[in-house]
């Protein structure tokens, strides 16, 4: 892909543009897209910080059979909390709220996304509705206790602030879908001249996909979380089957969202990715419309396949073998995305910079959780497995070794462009393989024990199973160890590490690495003009003869 690009001399970063650039108000109230992608990347990391110290003392809660460090109802709250920090303040605004803002533009050569004004009301909407689960722990009557999932009856039943924690996700949902909004009409109106579809880089199709999801389906757990809490204040019997109610409509409702929601988590972690490896590989990506067109598909059928969730809820047979073949199909288009970067990486020249280890992470915990969730549509498994900690073990390996290592792996590709700062490659290395080992120590024995028969969310355990958590507590300390490596190592950088204005330190073709670093606050003084594809990479063939490489 070749651009005029900008001259890297005697510019202003957004970092500190016109002078004024420094104070606070020029941050929370800035309409550029980089900042805003700052301020959620600072808020985000904030709210991780509290859903891993909720996770540590789930854990170490666990070490042992019996009462360790906590009461029961405390654990119930803890992990309801750790749920939902989790799920709504760091895995779905991870990629699309930080690196989507900040990059989405660059990459389609545009000045700022549509709606600049609208998207910083998305940060102040997370950033109200973060303060809104936090808060719900100190109001009295305590934090909610029924799991991120607020099933009915007992979310409507429960004396605890569910209140608050439903109002919080509510608000969220509202930031998420402004979100998609903006990229959905920056995408169709902002890109530049000769960037046709098929000459977009593989993230914007990842997060063009992600959008959609994001404004159809939010809406439906915005409304289905709000009839709750009415269903709180007046008891209109919609959910409750005590005033006539239908708690299994609730899990449809509830799962029509987050079913999809779990790929507005994992699409944009697998854009990244697909942006990764043709660079750490120098060579042009394998099958990309193949890549690109996976995105959609699995948006649309991962909107098809929600009950999966509720094979245990008493469906007819008839509709639990129509969600099982459809949960079936959905593996197929996250497989190609694997088989292709695979493929890319096959006879590439690979460098093994710490973002194509975070990338090779992602490969690797993906597929043990893609191929665990391929099981769990198998319905007698299904009955065997559901509601016990292989669960558990499920969704950490595809959200947390899927879309934490994305972000992780976005992280270390992006950070020098972002900050123009460079971090300590070695270290970075260090902190991933400790945070690697630390993550199957801590997830894998949840699998083997589920198998066993563990079930999820139990404040107690038989004696049978202390060995398996032992294990997992020990490699949590590992874990968290690995994320203390790495955002250390972020953080030394930023205050003391070695400035850089390169480029394009890491040989890539997409347009962010043709605009100085970090980049000027309207990213080009002259429209860029795309006249190849995106990953246009020259390579050795069998005859050792340089050629240009077609998508
Ligand atoms: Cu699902």
């Amino acid at each position: 892909m070749t651009s005029k690009s900008v001259s890297s001399n005697n510019y202003e970063s957004y970092l500190e543009y016109n002078g004024k650039g420094r104070g606070l108000k020029s941050w929370i109230f800035s309409t550029d897209h980089k900042r805003i992608g700052l301020l959620y990347l600072i808020t985000m990391l904030i709210f991780f910080a509290v859903g891993v110290t909720f996770g540590f003392l789930m854990r170490l809660e666990l070490i042992a059979p019996g009462k360790t460090i906590m009461d029961p109802q405390t654990y119930n709250a803890i992990f309801t909390l750790h749920g939902i920090i989790m799920i709504f303040l760091f895995i779905i605004p991870g990629l699309p709220a930080v690196f989507g803002n900040f990059f989405l533009p660059i990459l389609v050569g545009a000045k700022d996304v549509s709606f600049p004004r609208l998207n910083l009301l998305s940060w102040w909407l997370f950033l109200i509705g973060g303060l809104l689960a936090i808060i719900s722990v100190f109001l009295p009557g305590g934090p909610a206790d029924t799991g991120w999932t607020f099933y009915i009856p007992y979310s409507v039943r429960t004396s605890t602030n569910v209140f608050p924690a439903l109002l919080a996700a509510f608000v969220l949902g509202f930031s998420s879908i402004l979100t998609g909004l903006n990229f959905v009409t920056t995408i169709h109106r902002l890109r530049v001249p000769g960037m046709t579809w098929f000459k977009m880089p593989l993230f914007v199709w990842s997060l063009y996909s992600t959008a959609w999801i994001q404004v159809l389906a939010t809406p439906i757990v915005g409304i289905t979380l709000l009839l709750v809490i009415l269903e709180r204040a007046f008891g209109f019997g919609i959910f409750d089957p005590a005033l006539g109610g239908d708690p299994v409509l609730y899990q449809h409702l509830f799962w029509i969202y987050s079913h999809p929601a779990v790929y507005i988590m994992i699409i944009p972690a697998m854009g990244v990715i697909s942006e990764i490896i043709p660079v750490f590989a120098q060579r042009t990506i394998f099958g990309y419309k193949f890549i690109a067109f996976s995105s959609i598909a699995i948006a649309l059928f991962g909107s098809l396949v929600w009950a999966h969730h509720m094979f245990t809820v008493g469906m007819s047979g008839t509709a639990m073998f129509v969600f099982s073949l459809l949960t079936f199909l959905v593996a197929i288009p996250s497989a190609i995305k694997v088989f292709n970067w695979v493929s890319t990486l096959y006879k590439g020249s690979i460098a093994t910079d710490p973002p194509l280890l975070y990338a090779l992470g992602f490969i690797f915990l993906f597929s043990i959780g893609g191929f665990t969730g391929l099981i769990q549509g198998a319905l007698s498994v299904n009955m065997h497995i559901h509601d016990t900690s292989f669960i558990v073990a499920h969704f950490h390996y595809v959200m947390f070794g899927g879309t934490g290592f994305g972000i992780f792996a976005a992280l270390h590709f992006w950070f020098p462009k972002m900050f123009g700062k460079k971090y300590n490659l070695q270290k970075a290395k260090y902190g991933f393989w400790t945070l690697f080992i630390g993550f199957n120590l801590l997830y894998f024995p949840l699998f083997v024990m589920g198998w066993l028969g563990m079930p999820r969310r139990y404040y107690d355990y038989l004696p049978e199973y202390h060995i398996y958590h032992l294990v997992s507590t020990i490699g949590s300390w590992i874990l968290i160890l690995g994320l203390i490596i790495m955002f250390g190592n972020f953080i030394y950088a930023l205050l003391k590490g070695e400035k850089t204005s390169e480029v394009n330190p890491w040989g890539g073709e997409t347009l962010e690495w043709h605009v100085p670093t970090p980049p000027p606050l309207e990213n080009f003084d002259e429209i860029p003009t795309i006249e190849t594809d995106p990953y246009q990479y020259v390579q050795n063939n069998s005859d050792n003869v340089l050629v240009k490489e077609a998508n």
